[in-house]
């Protein structure tokens, strides 16, 4: 007997993304916050949305921090007040999307490319959380987001980077091209990324592994998030949130 594979509507993701969204803002962004980190994604219009709803008495005191253009973008139309991070290098709460994230609250991220600005954002954060729809909610990182590891390289080095993955477990690892362009994708800080896939037994310890990229010459940042979250916050399709 064939299996029909469930279509879920459209309005159903949307609808789950909200739900972490509006459920992340209202456990952690408390009137007393004055310093907010906007990450960046499709679940994170529905933190500023929520956010609008404490009403102007309470934002107009408070300045939004991006990671990146699309959430600069995001913070100015809300008419929030945009600040940078190294003018508030303390935030009191940063709220990011994720592409996938595993029972120990570890991610991967950089699907957009803007991990780096993302793990500035997560480390000046006194507490960070994550936002994200169902299906990014798992249990061992890679069985769910298939692209691989997003790792921001300078392009002076991608080459010898790419040989480096190779030898160390991700023969497939390749330059992220941009889908509008013949040419790779170049993040805001004008590096290339490279999405590098990696057997379970790696990223069953993605701390471990973390560690190793890092120490790759050329490697600016790696889109992996250990030990940094507070809380995750899931929508799920029948309409509950599960916080983890
Ligand atoms: C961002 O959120 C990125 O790290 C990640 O690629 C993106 C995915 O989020 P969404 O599923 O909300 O689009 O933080």
């Amino acid at each position: 007997m064939s299996v029909q594979p469930q279509v879920v509507s459209l309005e159903g993701i949307e609808k789950s993304k909200q739900l972490a969204a509006w459920s992340a803002v209202d456990n952690h962004v408390l009137p007393e916050h004055k310093i907010i980190g906007i990450g960046s994604g499709s679940t994170v219009p529905y933190v500023v949305e929520r956010i609008l709803t404490q009403g102007s008495s309470v934002n107009k005191d408070r300045i939004f921090i991006p990671t990146g253009f699309q959430s600069r973008q995001l913070i100015i139309s809300a008419q929030l007040t945009l600040g940078d991070v190294s003018q508030y290098p303390v935030l009191d709460v940063t709220i990011d999307g994720a592409d996938e994230v595993d029972h120990d609250l570890n991610s991967i991220k950089g699907g957009g490319a803007c991990q780096l600005q993302e793990k500035v954002l997560a480390e000046a954060a006194k507490t960070w959380v994550m936002v994200a729809d169902y299906r990014k909610n798992s249990e061992v990182l890679g069985t769910k987001w298939k692209q691989g590891i997003p790792i921001e390289v300078v392009p002076f080095a991608y080459v010898g980077v790419l040989r480096r993955l190779d030898s160390i477990g991700s023969p497939t690892a390749g330059l992220r091209m941009a889908k509008m362009k013949a040419g790779p994708v170049v993040t805001d800080n004008g590096n290339f990324i490279i999405d590098a896939p990696f057997p379970e037994a790696q990223m069953k310890e993605p701390a471990k592994l973390l560690t190793e990229l890092k120490l790759i010459t050329g490697v600016v940042e790696v889109g992996l998030f250990c030990n940094m979250a507070k809380a995750a916050y899931f929508g799920n399709e029948d309409g509950s949130v599960t916080v983890k």
